[in-house]
């Protein structure tokens, strides 16, 4: 069965695809054109079945949060989370979903809100498992380093359900659980994807993530300001502080941040900071 097909009836979930509004600024189209919005995503980041936080992506230096990602989940749909932000980890490592099994029963649980799902997504067959399970975005990381056409040709296949996702160090890009470093540009490759008609980019900066020390606002507005589609912020959110600096560049055009640790380890709540993003993103 083509692909398409396969993936008829997924707009009904409500997970509207991002659409490029006349001023060449990409908008969420569960908000008006005009609205203005930075959403907050909390990370579930699964290892073993488990909700986890790695340091800088280091596998044997987790810490798990919860055996039970699913009542995780529920929980930050409750607080009010507009979108879900989940890595299969061990997928990262693999190379092929290990974690599939709790995705889907995180999607199936929360029905109303869109759900992007990256890690061991390599091949066309996993990302339409996932896009007909009622995940709204695949995100691509190795594979769309290792074989950029892999993202051109599933931008065709599923348009407005492809995210990239690029994890740097010192401004290139890691692949296989960033556990490799590339010779590739983010920016250069950022570039590259807008073109495919990939929905948005998600920045990474690696030495940040997990460690609490604040985001790498330069570098994710030096990339959103050299791209036209979304940029997403992550890694380094610690607290309040870090979603003022990022209003302050989200005209550019970053229309998220995931945040993970903070949330967890009680540094920043929640439904604070989805407040505080809403209210700067309404002063403008
Ligand atoms: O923390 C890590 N070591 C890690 C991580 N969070 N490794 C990969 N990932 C995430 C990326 C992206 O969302 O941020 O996995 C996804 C990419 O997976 P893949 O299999 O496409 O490279």
């Amino acid at each position: 069965m083509p692909a398409m097909n396969m993936l008829s009836g997924i707009d009904n979930r409500g997970h509207g695809p991002l659409l490029r509004n006349p001023n060449q600024h990409w908008v969420d189209r569960q908000t008006s054109n005009e609205e203005k919005h930075m959403l907050l995503i909390p990370a579930i980041d699964l290892k073993d079945g488990k909700c986890v936080r790695l340091k800088q992506g280091r596998m044997e230096d987790d810490t798990v949060f919860s055996d039970d990602p699913v009542a995780m989940a529920r929980r930050w749909v409750e607080a009010g989370a507009r979108r879900l932000h989940l890595v299969d980890l061990n997928g990262a490592f693999e190379g092929k979903p290990v974690n599939a099994g709790v995705v889907h029963e995180i999607v199936e649980a929360c029905p109303d809100v869109p759900v992007q799902i990256g890690g061991g997504i390599r091949d066309e067959e996993t990302a339409a498992t996932y896009l007909n399970a009622g995940v709204a975005y695949v995100i691509i990381g190795t594979r769309a380093v290792t074989a950029p056409h892999f993202v051109s040709d599933l931008c065709l296949s599923f348009p407005g359900h492809v995210i990239v996702g690029l994890d740097a160090k010192d401004g290139k890009v890691a692949i296989d659980g960033w556990s490799k470093l590339s010779h590739h540009d983010v920016i250069d490759l950022a570039q590259h994807f807008e073109q495919d008609g990939v929905e948005a980019i998600i920045y990474t900066d690696i030495s940040r993530d997990g460690m609490m020390n604040g985001v790498n606002v330069e570098a994710t507005a030096k990339l959103a300001q050299a791209i036209h589609i979304p940029v997403i912020a992550s890694g380094g959110i610690t607290n309040l502080d870090d979603i003022r600096a990022l209003a302050v560049v989200a005209d550019e055009g970053i229309t998220g941040a995931i945040t993970g640790r903070a949330i967890y380890e009680g540094t920043l709540d929640f439904v604070e900071g989805q407040k505080l993003a809403d209210e700067l993103a309404a002063k403008g």
